[in-house]
C-alpha cells in the first residue's frame, strides 16, 4: 500500500520501504520535503515488516540541497537535522539511492544514511562555498570522517561537483548500479544489507581517517597557503577549513557546534547574502520575458566563425567543447595555420595539467577545420564574426556572408561595442543577425552577451540565448549601445580613473584601490594586459593622452615590457617613474595642480560612476533588469561575487546615498557627467 505524504510517496516492498520524494524542479530540502523524509522514515521504521528502506527521488536529480529560498527567512519546523535524525537514527538501515546531483543538504542526507548506492552519471558535493555558506547539516564533520581532511577540503572549498565513480572510490558510495535501473539497483542493495545482517554504519562514529591530520596540523597552515589567493576576499573557505579542522581535533558533537555557530554566521552575512542574489541573477538571466518560451530555436549542427584570432580560435574551442564541429575561415593560410596552431596549444596546456585525456584533446581537435573560403561557411547553422573592430570590414563580410549562409541560418557578430543594427544593415535577412559577444580569453570566461538588434527575430535571439547555455556560457541580453551593457560601464569608470590621474593619483594608486575592494586588477594593470596600442597608430597619434604618449615611447603594456607599470622577466607589474613623469609634465602643461585624493574618493568615484551608468542603462532598456547587470560584471569583469555586483552593490549602500555623492563631486566628475534620471529619482 502507498502512503501519500506532502512531497513523497512511502511503498512498501516485501520487507523493504521505499520513500520516493518529488519536488519539481531539484527537490530542494523546503519545509514539505523536510516534513515528508520525517513522516515517510517514521512510519518505516514503525512497520514491523520492513527491515531497510531505500531513500531515493523522482525527477531530475536526487535532492539538491536546502532550499535557498527560505534561508533569511524564520525557520520552518521540521528543522533539517530533526529529518538527519530520522534517518540516521533509526532502526533500520536507509539506503541512498542517487541519480542526477546530491549537493549540499542533500548530499547532507545522503551521509546520514547507512549506505549510498548511485547511478554512474550522478555527481555527488558540498558546493556551498559558490552561497558564501559551509555545509551547515554535518558535511564539515561527516565527509572527511570517509575521505580524509585533505580531500575534504578540497572537495569542501572547491565546492566540487564529484562524478560517481571517484566518489566510489574515495568511499562516498558504496555501489554503483547501471544507468537507468536505480531503483531495482538500490532494492537488490537493500537485499543483501538485510540478508547479510550489515550493521546500521553510522558516518560520525568513523575516526580512521581523521588520524593523519591530527599528527600532521600543519596541513591546514598550508593549505591556507596555497589557496591564498583564490580565497582572497572570500570568508567562506576559511570558515568551512576551521570547520573541517574541528572535525579533526574535535568529537563530533562539538564539531558539530562549530558547524552550526559558522553556519550561522554566514548565513546572516553580506557576503553569502550577495551570492546568493548572484545564484538566482544567474538563473533569471535565462529568462526574457517578452521572448514566449515555446520560440523555435535553430538546431546548431555546425558553426563557422569568420576570423581565427584568439578570439575566433577561443570561441571556437566552446562549441568543439560540446561536440559541435567548427570552421574557421580567414583570409590567408599563415593567419589560419597560427590559429589553429594556438588553439591546440591551448588544449595541449589543459592536458598538461591533467584535466583533459589525449584523446579528448584529439576528437575536440578533429572537429575544427579551417578554410580560406567564406563558401565554406554555407552549411553551417550558426556564423560568427569574430574580425577586428572596424564597421567598414564587418559590413563588407556580413554582405559576402548573406549570399553564402544558408536560409534560416543565424549569423552572429562577436563585436564588443560597435552597432549591430548598422552590421545588420549590410545583409538582406536583418532578423537574422545577433550579437554573440564573448569575454577574452573566449574559452574560459564565462560571459556572453547577447546583442538583441532592432530587427533581430525571436528565433535568432532564443538560438543564441540556447547555444550561450550549451557551451557553458552565462548569457546575458542586452540591447544595443556603444559597448552594451559590460564596456559601457567600463569606460564610465575608465573616465574617473583618467581624470585622476590628472587630479595627482597615479595608475597604481587607483589600482590598489580597486584589488583591494575585490576586482581581479584595476583598470590600468587590465589596459596593459590588453596592450595600450589596441585602437592606436603610430601615423595619428599626436601625444595628446597619456596612453599616446606611453605608445609612441614604445610602451604598449605588458607584451613590451613596460605600459603604465614595469614589468619585469616574471611579469610583476612595478609602479614607473617614465609614467610618473608623463603623467606630472601632461599635468603641468593643463595647469592642474597636484591634490590628495583619499582612497574613499577614489573608490566612491570609480564605483559610482559606474552605478550610474547601470543605472543609465536600465533607464535606455539596454538592460532588462538590474540584476542582468550584475550578472554581466561577476562573469565578464571579476566584479567580486560576494559583493554582488554593482547594482546590488549600490543597493547595499543605497541609491539615493550615492546620487547625494556624485553630486557633491561636483564638476570632478567631468563636463560630460550627468547623473541617471531613475538614480536622480531614487
Ligand atoms: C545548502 O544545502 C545548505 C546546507 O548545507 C545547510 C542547511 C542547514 N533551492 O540551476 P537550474 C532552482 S545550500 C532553491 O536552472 P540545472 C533554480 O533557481 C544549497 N531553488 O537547473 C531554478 O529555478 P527557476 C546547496 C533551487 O538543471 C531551478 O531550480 N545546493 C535550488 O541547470 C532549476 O535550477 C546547491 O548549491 C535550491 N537549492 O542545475 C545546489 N537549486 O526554474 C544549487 C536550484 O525558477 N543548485 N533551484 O529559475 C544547482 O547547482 C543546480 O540548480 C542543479 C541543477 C545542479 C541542482
Amino acid at each position: 500500500m502507498n502512503t501519500t505524504l506532502p512531497a513523497a510517496i512511502l511503498s512498501i516492498e516485501g520487507d523493504i520501504a521505499i520513500l520516493a520524494i518529488n519536488h519539481p524542479p531539484v527537490n530542494a530540502l523546503s519545509q514539505v520535503v523536510r516534513e515528508s523524509l520525517v513522516k515517510g522514515m517514521t512510519q518505516a521504521q514503525a512497520n514491523p515488516a520492513v527491515r531497510a528502506i531505500v531513500l531515493i527521488c523522482e525527477g531530475r536529480t536526487f535532492l539538491a540541497g536546502a532550499d535557498i529560498t527560505e534561508f533569511g527567512k524564520p525557520p520552518q519546523s521540521p528543522s533539517l537535522f530533526e529529518a538527519q535524525d530520522a534517518i540516521e537514527l533509526g532502526n533500520k538501515p536507509v539506503i541512498a539511492a542517487i541519480h542526477g546531483t546530491s549537493l549540499g543538504g542533500g548530499f547532507e542526507v545522503a551521509l546520514c544514511c547507512h549506505y549510498r548506492v548511485a547511478v554512474p552519471s550522478a555527481k555527488c558535493g558540498l558546493p556551498e562555498v559558490h552561497l558564501g555558506l559551509l555545509p551547515g547539516a554535518g558535511g564539515t564533520q561527516r565527509l572527511p570522517r570517509i575521505v580524509g581532511a585533505a580531500k575534504a577540503l578540497d572537495m569542501i572549498t572547491g565546492g566540487l561537483h564529484v562524478k560517481a565513480a571517484e566518489c566510489l572510490a574515495m568511499g562516498l558510495l558504496d555501489e554503483l548500479v547501471p544507468e537507468g535501473q536505480l531503483r531495482e539497483g538500490a532494492l537488490a542493495f537493500a537485499r543483501k544489507v538485510i540478508d547479510e545482517k550489515r550493521p546500521l554504519r553510522k558516518v560520525r562514529d568513523l575516526d580512521g581517517k581523521m588520524l593523519g591530520a591530527r599528527a600532521h596540523p600543519e596541513l591546514f597552515v598550508e593549505f591556507r597557503k596555497a589557496n591564498a589567493r583564490k580565497f582572497r576576499g572570500f570568508l567562506a573557505p576559511e570558515y568551512n577549513i576551521r570547520c573541517i579542522e574541528a572535525a579533526v581535533n574535535l568529537p563530533f558533537t562539538e564539531g558539530m557546534q562549530t558547524e552550526r555557530k559558522l553556519f550561522l554566521e554566514l548565513v546572516s552575512g553580506p557576503q553569502s547574502i550577495a551570492q546568493r542574489y548572484a545564484f538566482f541573477a544567474e538563473r533569471q538571466a535565462a529568462k526574457i520575458p517578452d521572448l514566449p518560451t515555446d520560440t523555435p530555436v535553430v538546431k546548431v549542427a555546425k558553426v563557422g566563425i569568420i576570423g581565427a584570432g584568439t578570439m575566433g580560435g577561443g570561441i571556437a574551442m566552446n562549441f568543439a567543447n560540446v561536440g559541435i564541429p567548427v570552421v574557421l575561415i580567414e583570409t590567408a593560410q599563415d593567419a589560419l595555420d597560427r590559429g589553429l596552431a594556438v588553439v591546440r596549444r591551448n588544449y595541449e596546456n589543459t592536458v598538461k595539467r591533467g584535466r583533459l585525456s589525449k584523446d579528448a584533446m584529439e576528437n575536440r581537435l578533429a572537429l575544427l577545420t579551417g578554410s580560406l573560403n567564406m563558401q565554406s561557411l554555407s552549411d553551417c547553422d550558426l556564423v560568427i564574426e569574430a574580425v577586428f573592430e572596424d564597421m567598414a570590414v564587418k559590413k563588407t563580410i556580413f554582405a559576402q556572408l548573406d549570399a553564402i549562409a544558408k536560409p534560416g541560418a543565424v549569423l552572429a557578430t562577436n563585436t564588443s561595442a560597435l552597432d549591430v543594427n548598422e552590421i545588420a544593415s549590410a545583409v538582406k535577412r536583418p532578423e537574422a543577425v545577433v550579437g554573440m559577444h564573448f569575454f577574452s580569453p573566449a574559452n574560459v570566461m564565462k560571459l556572453l552577451e547577447v546583442v538583441r538588434g532592432a530587427k533581430t527575430s525571436n528565433t535568432a535571439l532564443a538560438t543564441a540565448m540556447d547555444i550561450g547555455k550549451k557551451i557553458g556560457k552565462v548569457a546575458v541580453m542586452s540591447g544595443v549601445c556603444p559597448g552594451f551593457i559590460g564596456n559601457r560601464i567600463l569606460r564610465a569608470r575608465g573616465l574617473q580613473a583618467q581624470a585622476m590621474l590628472m587630479e595627482g593619483c597615479m595608475p597604481w594608486d587607483i589600482d590598489r584601490v580597486l584589488y583591494e575592494f575585490g576586482m581581479p586588477m584595476g583598470p590600468f594593470a587590465m589596459s596593459d594586459l590588453a596592450g595600450l596600442d589596441l585602437g592606436w597608430s603610430a601615423a595619428t597619434s599626436q601625444s595628446s593622452t597619456i596612453r599616446e604618449v606611453l605608445c609612441e615611447k614604445g610602451r604598449r603594456g605588458q607584451k613590451t615590457g613596460a605600459g603604465y607599470y614595469d614589468y619585469d622577466e616574471a611579469r610583476n607589474a612595478h609602479p614607473s617613474e617614465v609614467t610618473q613623469g608623463i603623467i606630472t609634465e601632461f599635468m603641468q602643461r593643463s595647469g592642474q595642480v597636484r591634490r590628495d585624493i583619499s582612497d574613499t574618493e577614489i573608490l566612491e568615484r570609480c564605483l559610482f560612476a559606474m552605478v550610474n551608468e547601470a543605472c543609465k542603462i536600465l533607464d535606455e532598456g539596454i538592460a532588462i533588469r538590474a540584476s542582468d547587470i550584475d550578472v554581466v560584471w561577476i562573469n565578464g569583469y571579476g566584479w567580486p561575487v560576494y559583493r554582488g555586483g554593482p547594482m546590488h552593490y549600490a543597493d547595499s549602500i543605497g541609491r539615493r546615498v550615492i546620487a547625494d555623492k556624485l553630486k557633491a563631486y561636483g564638476t570632478l566628475m567631468g563636463a560630460d557627467f550627468h547623473i541617471s534620471p531613475s538614480l536622480e529619482k531614487s
